[in-house]
């Protein structure tokens, strides 16, 4: 069960940041209505928010996900592999702080995206991704190891079409995991029976269970019928201009 989230809003010059997207810019103003549309999705979760103001030194700020590792144990701030972002973690690091008693650091030459960080229970699965490098795999394996927890890595850097690891998976609980097709027969992911999303849906594999709801992006009728039929309660979101600077649902939260 999660309790809390961190959330910070998308700032005026939110459409400044990083993408790769052949999208178009984003609509601020229509960015900030879905932001808190998706705030509001996650007090009906259950989840007390801490929502930070919006930080202008950072347009992709937004994307809270990126800067915090967060366990029942732990919080592990992280060193994000792009270096417009880095300054992000300063912003969150006092907040978390006020949460967890233990709060590590990536340090470099390790860099580390949260995006690239799957909690799996009592397993994690860390991607190894154009942010995220082999050095901050293993300081983050480490300091989980350290805690009780078990990881492994997937390497993702040939995989063209996602930003990060949980652009193309998302675990949901015990058995299922959702997963784009060109990750679903990685033997990584052996043990789960695999909720494959078709290329055409596959922006909205960035899925998240947040207690009895199953909060996806609205507009993947296959995907959100295919997770109702297996049990779940999708709650669709918009998320059109968050998609266009390469974030999906996860990223603009730090649940714990
Ligand atoms: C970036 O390129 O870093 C941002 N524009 C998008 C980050 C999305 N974060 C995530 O998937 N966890």
């Amino acid at each position: 069960m999660y309790r809390r989230a961190i959330v910070r809003p998308p700032g005026a010059n939110f459409a400044n940041g990083l993408t790769t997207s052949r999208l178009g810019a984003p609509d601020v103003k229509l960015a900030e209505a879905q932001h808190k549309a998706y705030c509001k999705a996650l007090e009906e979760c259950g989840l007390e928010l801490t929502r930070l103001g919006p930080d202008l030194h950072h347009p992709d700020s937004t994307f809270v996900e990126d800067t915090a590792v967060l366990t029942r144990h732990s919080a592990i701030l992280t060193h994000p592999g792009a270096a417009s972002r880095l300054g992000e973690v300063a912003g969150i690091c006092d907040t978390v702080r006020k949460f967890y008693d233990v709060v590590h650091q990536i340090e470099p030459p390790g860099t580390l995206d949260g995006g690239d960080v799957c909690d799996a229970g009592s397993h994690f699965f860390i991607g190894i991704s154009h942010r995220t490098n082999e050095e901050g795999a293993r300081q983050l394996a480490q300091l989980l190891a350290a805690d009780g927890f078990t990881s492994s890595t997937v390497d993702i850097r040939n995989n063209n079409s996602i930003l990060h690891l949980k652009s193309g998976i998302a675990r949901l609980d015990r058995k299922h995991l959702v997963v784009m097709e060109e990750l679903a027969s990685r033997e990584e992911f052996a043990g789960y029976n695999p909720i494959v999303v078709s290329a055409d849906e596959s922006y909205a594999c960035n899925c998240m269970l947040v207690n009895d709801r199953l909060l996806i992006s609205a507009g993947f009728p296959q995907l959100e019928s295919e997770l109702g039929r297996q049990g779940y309660r999708p709650l669709p979101l918009d998320m059109s201009e968050f998609r266009k600077m390469d974030g999906g649902l996860s990223c603009l939260s730090l649940r714990f």
